[in-house]
Parts: C-alpha cells; sequence; structure tokens
C-alpha cells in the first residue's frame, strides 16, 4: 500500500497542461471541469501554489458566454456543468469578486423547468446532476433565492427510489453518483429530510467489494471515484462508520502510479486527473494525515466552504 505521493501526484498534475496527447485531446471539451479537479486535488495537498492563479482566473473568464453561463473551454458552449466548475474555481481562489453573480444567477434560473428540474443547457437534458449544479452554484455566491428552491428540492425527491437511492429523474436506476448530486443538493437547501439515512445508509456500505474499494451500484466493479460518490453521501448521513474505511484506504494508495504520480480507476490501470481528485478527495474524507478536509456537499475544502458560506468554522449538520 504504502503513503500517499503528495510530490509525484503534484507534479503529474501541473504537468497535464504542457500534454498534447489523446487524453488531452478528449478532455479538451471538458477542460473547465479538469481544471477545477487539478486545482481542488492541490489544494488539498497544500500544493495550490504551484499554479499561476492569474493565469487561470484569465482563462476561465474568457469561457464566460454572454447570456452568463461557462462553457468547458474558450469556443464551446456553456452548460451548467462547466459553470459550477467555473464557479469552484474562483471560489477556491478567492475570485468571486472577478464575475457579475446576477447574470449567472439569471442563466442558471433560466434553466429551472416548471416541474422543479433543471437543464444542463438550452438543448433540454433533465437529470439530477442539474439540480446540484444548480443549488450548489447558486448557494456558492449566495443567490439561492433567485430559483423556486421548494419546487427544485420537491422533484429531487421525487427521484427517490425504494431502496433508499435516487437516480437521474424519476424512476431511474439509484447509482451512487445521483445519490451524490441528490443529497449534496438537499443538504445544501436544508432538506436532509427526505433522505431515509438507515435505508440510504444500508445501500451505500453495500457498494464495499472485497478489495475494500466501492462501487456505484450492485454488482459492479470497484472504481476510485465512487470513494468521492459514495463516502461523500455517507459522510452527510452519518453513516461512514459502516464501512471499513482502512480497506478503503488500502485500495485508493494502491491505485497509485508510484513512479510518475497520478492515480487510477483500479490497480494497475492508467492514471487520469479525474480518479487523481478522488482518490485524494476520498482520502480526504476518510482523514489521511497532510490532506485539508474536503465538504461533502460543496466538493471544496472546508476552508474555502467557511469563508464564503458560514464565515466562521463549522461543522456538518448531524
Ligand atoms: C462537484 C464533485 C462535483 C460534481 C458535479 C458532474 C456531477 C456534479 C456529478 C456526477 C455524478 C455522477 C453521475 C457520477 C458517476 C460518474 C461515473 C463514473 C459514471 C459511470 O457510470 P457507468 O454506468 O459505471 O459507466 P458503473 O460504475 O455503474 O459501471
Amino acid at each position: 500500500m504504502g503513503e500517499l505521493e503528495i510530490e509525484k501526484h503534484t507534479q503529474f498534475i501541473t504537468s497535464i497542461e504542457k500534454k498534447k496527447d489523446f487524453d488531452s485531446m478528449v478532455m479538451e471539451h471538458l477542460r473547465m471541469s479538469g481544471a477545477y479537479w487539478g486545482l481542488t486535488a492541490l489544494d488539498l495537498m497544500g500544493k495550490l501554489d504551484a499554479v499561476d492563479r492569474e493565469e487561470v482566473v484569465s482563462w476561465v473568464l474568457q469561457c464566460q458566454h454572454d447570456r452568463g453561463g461557462f462553457s468547458g473551454n474558450i469556443g464551446h458552449d456553456p452548460h451548467i456543468l462547466y459553470t459550477l466548475s467555473a464557479v469552484q474555481i474562483l471560489a477556491l481562489l478567492d475570485k468571486l469578486d472577478a464575475i457579475d453573480a446576477d447574470k449567472i444567477s439569471a442563466y442558471i434560473e433560466g434553466l429551472q423547468q416548471e416541474d422543479g428540474s433543471f437543464a444542463g443547457d438550452e438543448w433540454g437534458e433533465i437529470d439530477t446532476r442539474f439540480s446540484y449544479c444548480a443549488v450548489c452554484c447558486l448557494s456558492i455566491l449566495r443567490r439561492l433565492d433567485k430559483i423556486d428552491v421548494g419546487k427544485a428540492i420537491s422533484y429531487v425527491a421525487s427521484c427517490k427510489n425504494f431502496d433508499g437511492g435516487f437516480g437521474c429523474t424519476p424512476g431511474g436506476e439509484s447509482h451512487s453518483g445521483q445519490i451524490f448530486c441528490c443529497v449534496s443538493a438537499l443538504a445544501i437547501s436544508g432538506a436532509l429530510t427526505h433522505v431515509d439515512r438507515d435505508l440510504l445508509g444500508w445501500w451505500l456500505c453495500e457498494r464495499q467489494v472485497k478489495s475494500g474499494g466501492l462501487n456505484g451500484r450492485p454488482e459492479k466493479l470497484a472504481d476510485v471515484c465512487y470513494s468521492w460518490w459514495v463516502l461523500s453521501s455517507l459522510t452527510i448521513i452519518d453513516r461512514v462508520h459502516w464501512i471499513d474505511k482502512e480497506k478503503l484506504k488500502t485500495f485508493i494508495l494502491d491505485c497509485q502510479d508510484k513512479e510518475h504520480g497520478g492515480i487510477s480507476d483500479r490497480p494497475d490501470d492508467a492514471v487520469d486527473v479525474f480518479h487523481t481528485f478522488f482518490g485524494i478527495a476520498g482520502l480526504s474524507l476518510l482523514e489521511y494525515p497532510g490532506l485539508k478536509p474536503l465538504d461533502p456537499a460543496y466538493a471544496l475544502p472546508v476552508h474555502v466552504v467557511d469563508r464564503l458560506i458560514f464565515g466562521q468554522p463549522h461543522k456538518q449538520q448531524p
């Protein structure tokens, strides 16, 4: 297992920008989320100074469109997913004053539908991921009152299943990724009463397999990214002690490329920035020594959330 290779992971993340390989080409349209994963991972490791903050902020601002939303890269179309990533990056870098929060709020407000759900962009796909993006983004901007929060909560609650989990739309299969989105959206909106903690906690802790890793739904393979999607949800509902934390820690550390840095989905697979972030994020929730704590609902370091939302240190609601 060994230790978390902080120096190697820092090198891996900061070298991504210079690479012109296949991975960077296929990720070009979602660079904003890639930047959020990389920068947040660096901050958790105490290595954010390895990047040029001004350069990052200038690029983020160039991705904003007239209607207020952000795209995944310059020259692409805006989407709520990248709008959240952009706002998270600016929050992380303490640069929210560089943007017009009312304009972003108007863009998000325009995506809310009559039933309370959210479209991802002008093309109208509906998914509880977008409900989370809307609620998280507006909460960071302190403008939750710009949408119909009651309807947003009702829509998310309507996606709850008999097993305690949540899906993309009403009746959709429970999946750990969607559970993170729904539970976090409800937590941020102060509506966790819609969650059956014991039933959901049981379903989530059943995600741990023999290797110690977590899968996203029954009969699927373990993947490091579920260390975040499952563990953040368990943290919010206060049921982390229902899994074997040491075995999960070992699984994540076994997914490191100890020579070149980076973390993969499973041991010995190719590393990427998505799994590197979610591996480090999972370890942070497991209170791995030397890592800063990450807020399970906002997916931002606790010190950032404290500064933005609470103005002082806080504890997650029990
Ligand atoms: C700020 C952390 C953060 C998130 C923003 C984009 C988003 C909001 C949430 C995504 C939630 C989600 C659906 C995650 C799952 C991603 C994933 C690995 C999907 C793979 O699905 P399958 O069906 O994999 O290919 P399984 O593991 O089920 O076989």
